[in-house]
């Protein structure tokens, strides 16, 4: 009888030769099993599938694998932030970075489509902010540069599938996986505890295909099972439904301002501000812009959207997103 194996099987199959590790390999052979059809003439594919994961599933509780060669993956920050984007398996993490930036990842309909970091760049309002696509993770599966990853990160995305089985307790566990590792994910109007050294990350929950049927329906049982800690945002990376509002809350989370320096005497360029921390000073712009700004400033001009117009401020003013400011020497 023919096995009437599909063109998804193959795809997935040809992952299998690439595969890093024994839990990679794993999590692949369970999804061809779960690929291949089930009848009589599949009975041989599915005995020997089933065998090779159990085989792998007791090496790994045997001996645990200690990486000789531990791989490393550093992205110098460029732009207003990096964000990490992390998630299990095929929830669509590559598939919203190449949404939300030019940059072109690899997507595919099985697990470790991506296999290491890929940076990219989104635009937002006429700022930049860095994206990192990440090779996915599962309780079993995190490498020891994930972990590192994310102690960098100004902020998180962690994306989950709304059409898959129970995104609920997949957030729950895997949160509980990083705690073990000191990695506390936050919400984003949290205020960030004074712990070290535990690593609080501010973190959106992303919950994506939100296009798919019983997506409204998961949604709402996610809600409910993650109280109010984490608000969870609904969105379709394929259709770009929820994504502007996306974007919004990534600029929030990272906490910056757009401060522009305008010249004495010049017609100030709106499209290049300078990204200051929330909070940030006269003085930290003088330092951002240069330091012989710092060392000799006498005093600023301010031009705001609500109050100032060009008053005099001093070195300790506290700036607002938008303003203005001319640094006098
Ligand atoms: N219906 C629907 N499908 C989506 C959406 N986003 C991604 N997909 C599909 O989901 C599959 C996985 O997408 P990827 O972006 O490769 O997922 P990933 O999380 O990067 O996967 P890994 O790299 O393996 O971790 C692909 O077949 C995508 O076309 C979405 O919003 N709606
Ligand atoms: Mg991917």
């Amino acid at each position: 009888m023919p096995a009437n194996l599909t063109p998804q099987y193959f795809e997935t199959e040809k992952k299998l030769k690439t595969a890093k590790t024994p839990q990679e390999k794993r999590i692949i052979l369970e999804e061809l099993l779960s690929l291949v059809p089930k009848h009589k003439g599949t009975e041989k594919l599915q005995a020997l599938l089933k065998t090779k994961i159990a085989k792998l599933k007791s090496t790994a509780q045997k001996k645990p694998t200690i990486a000789k060669h531990a791989l490393t993956f550093h992205f110098d920050k460029t732009g207003a932030g990096q964000i990490i984007l992390i998630g299990p398996p095929n929830v669509g993490k590559s598939m919203l970075v190449k949404s939300l930036s030019n940059a072109n990842p690899e997507i595919g309909d099985y697990p470790f489509t991506t296999r290491t970091p890929y940076p990219a760049m989104m635009e937002y309002k006429n700022i930049q902010i860095q994206l990192i696509d990440t090779p996915p993770i599962t309780p079993e599966y995190i490498e020891a540069w994930h972990y590192e990853l994310l102690k960098d990160a100004d902020g998180i995305l962690f994306l989950v599938d709304l059409s898959g089985p129970s995104p609920a307790d997949i957030i729950q566990t895997l949160l509980a996986k990083l705690k073990e590792k000191k990695i506390e994910l936050i919400a984003e109007d949290q205020e960030i505890p004074s712990g070290f050294p535990v690593y609080y990350k501010k973190t959106l929950i992303v919950v994506n295909k939100k296009d798919l049927p019983s997506a409204e329906e998961n949604y709402n049982v996610l809600k409910k099972a993650l109280e109010s800690k984490f608000n969870p945002i609904p969105v379709s990376a394929s259709s770009g439904d929820g994504l502007e509002y996306l974007k919004e809350r990534i600029f929030s989370m990272l906490h910056v301002i757009r401060v522009y320096s305008k010249i004495p005497g010049k017609k100030v360029n709106l499209n290049d501000p300078y990204t200051l921390k929330k909070g940030s000073s006269v003085m930290t712009m003088a330092k951002t812009v240069h330091k012989d700004f710092s060392q000799n400033l006498k005093y600023a001009r301010i031009w705001s959207k609500s109050k100032y117009q060009g008053q005099k401020v001093n070195r300790n003013h506290i700036l607002e997103d938008e303003d203005i400011i001319e640094l006098h020497i």
